[in-house]
C-alpha cells in the first residue's frame, strides 16, 4: 500500500469534526504545494535551464535577486491568484502586498512566502526551499481592499504553515495546526506521498546551527549560551556538541525537526531591531511548526509567535528548537530560574547559573 497523498491526507483532514482544514483551506495547501513542483522542477535544470545566476537586481530586502528568487516568486503569484481562496499575498520578493486582481474571484486567507529560502546556496547545488504561512484576511476587510495592515498579525493567529525542501528528495512539510506531517514528492506519480508524522523533535541531539561568523553581533547571554557549547574544553557541556550551518534555514529546521537540535540567529543586540530574519514569512511559519513538533521558539527572550508586527518585512532574532536547548539559553539571560541542572538536557547538565563565566 502505498503511503497515502496530500490529497487524500487533507481531504481526512476537512471531514474531522474539528476539521482544521475548510475546503478553501484544502485548495490553498494543494495549490501552493503544485506551485512547489514547479519550482522544484526549474530548480533541477541548473545550468540547463537557465535559472542560475543573479538579475542584476535588488529586492525590497536590498540583497541581490537571484533568478530563480523571480522565478519562483512568479510561479506562487501565477498558481495561487485565480483560485479564489485568497484575498491577497505577500513575499519577500515584492515591497508591498499583491491583492488578487478583480477579474478573480477572492478569498478569506492571506499568504505568505519566502520563494526561495537559501538563494546564496542555489549557484553551488546545495539545498534550498520554499517557507508559506497563512492567516486568515480580518473580517474588518470584508467589503474593502486588503491592506498591508490586515497582514500584521501575530504568528500565533496563523492556521498553516510549511516549508517545501529542494534537496536530494523533494519534501513537504506542514502543519494545520494539529501537528507536522513531512511529504516526499513522488516524481514519477507527481504526487505528494506522506513519508513521516506526526513529527516531533528529538531531545539529547548535541548539535547546535548557528553562523559562528556574526559572534560580534551577539549579546551576552547568548555568547555564554555558545561557548559553553562550541569550541569550549572545560566545563560540563565541553565535547558533547557538534556545529552546523548550511545558509538555508528551511534544511537547518527541516534536520532539527527530524533528529532534534537548536537553531540560532540572534538578532544584533549593538541596534535595536537589527536582524537577519523576516518575521512574517520565515520566523513565524517555521516558529509555528518547531512548537507544533514539541520545540520552543523565541527572539532571544521572547515567544516569537506573539510577537505583533508592526511592518510587512520586519527581521527578528531567532532561537528555536528544542525545549531543553531554549530553556538553557534563556536561563543564561536570567529569564528562567531553576535550581542547578533541574532541566536536565539530555546532552549533559547544563551549565548551572552559579557557576556562570
Ligand atoms: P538567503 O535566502 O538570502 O540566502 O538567506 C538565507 C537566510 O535567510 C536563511 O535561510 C539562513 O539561515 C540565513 O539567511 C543565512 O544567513 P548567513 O548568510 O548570514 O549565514
Amino acid at each position: 500500500m502505498q503511503p497515502i497523498t496530500l490529497t487524500r491526507f487533507l481531504i481526512e483532514q476537512q471531514r474531522r469534526e474539528d476539521s482544521a482544514c475548510p475546503s478553501e483551506l484544502r485548495l490553498l495547501i494543494e495549490t501552493v504545494a503544485r506551485a512547489c513542483k514547479t519550482i522544484t522542477h526549474a530548480i533541477s535544470k541548473g545550468a540547463l535551464g537557465d535559472v542560475l545566476g543573479s538579475l542584476g537586481s535588488e529586492n525590497v530586502q536590498g540583497e541581490v535577486q537571484k533568478k530563480l528568487d523571480v522565478i519562483a516568486n512568479e510561479i506562487l503569484l501565477d498558481a495561487n491568484e485565480w483560485g479564489g481562496h485568497l484575498a491577497a499575498m505577500a513575499s519577500e520578493e515584492m515591497e508591498t502586498i499583491h491583492r488578487i486582481p478583480n477579474r478573480y474571484p477572492k478569498g478569506e486567507y492571506l499568504l505568505l512566502f519566502d520563494p526561495i529560502d537559501g538563494s546564496s546556496n542555489i549557484d553551488v547545488d546545495l539545498s534550498v526551499g520554499t517557507i508559506f504561512s497563512v492567516l486568515r484576511a480580518p473580517e474588518s476587510a470584508s467589503g474593502r481592499e486588503v491592506t498591508e495592515e490586515d497582514f500584521l498579525q501575530p504568528g500565533r493567529d496563523q492556521v498553516a504553515a510549511g516549508y517545501a525542501i529542494y534537496g536530494p528528495q523533494t519534501l513537504l512539510v506542514l502543519t494545520l495546526g494539529a501537528g507536522v506531517y513531512e511529504f516526499t514528492l513522488d516524481r514519477e506519480m507527481g504526487a505528494w506521498r506522506m513519508t513521516d508524522g506526526p513529527l516531533k523533535i528529538p531531545s539529547g541531539n548535541c548539535e547546535v546551527a548557528v553562523n559562528m561568523a556574526r559572534r560580534a553581533q551577539w549579546s551576552p547571554a547568548v555568547r555564554r549560551y555558545i561557548d559553553d557549547r562550541v569550541g569550549c574544553e572545560a566545563g560540563p557541556l565541553a565535547g558533547k556538541y557538534n556545529m552546523r550551518w548550511t545558509a538555508s534555514m528551511v534544511a537547518d529546521i527541516h534536520r532539527i525537526l527530524k533528529r532534534g537540535g537548536v537553531f540560532l540567529y540572534p538578532a544584533d543586540h549593538r541596534e535595536a531591531g537589527k536582524a537577519r530574519l523576516r518575521l512574517l514569512y520565515e520566523a513565524n511559519p517555521m516558529s509555528f511548526l518547531i512548537e507544533q513538533a514539541g520545540g520552543r521558539a523565541i527572539d532571544g527572550t521572547h515567544r516569537i509567535l506573539d510577537t505583533q508586527p508592526t511592518g510587512l518585512h520586519q527581521r527578528t532574532g531567532v532561537a528555536l528548537g528544542a525545549p531543553d536547548e531554549i530553556e538553557a539559553l534563556l536561563r543564561e539571560s536570567d529569564l528562567i530560574r531553576t535550581g542547578p541542572a533541574s532541566i536536565g538536557a539530555s546532552c549533559g547538565s547544563p551549565a548551572p547559573s552559579s557557576v556562570r563565566r
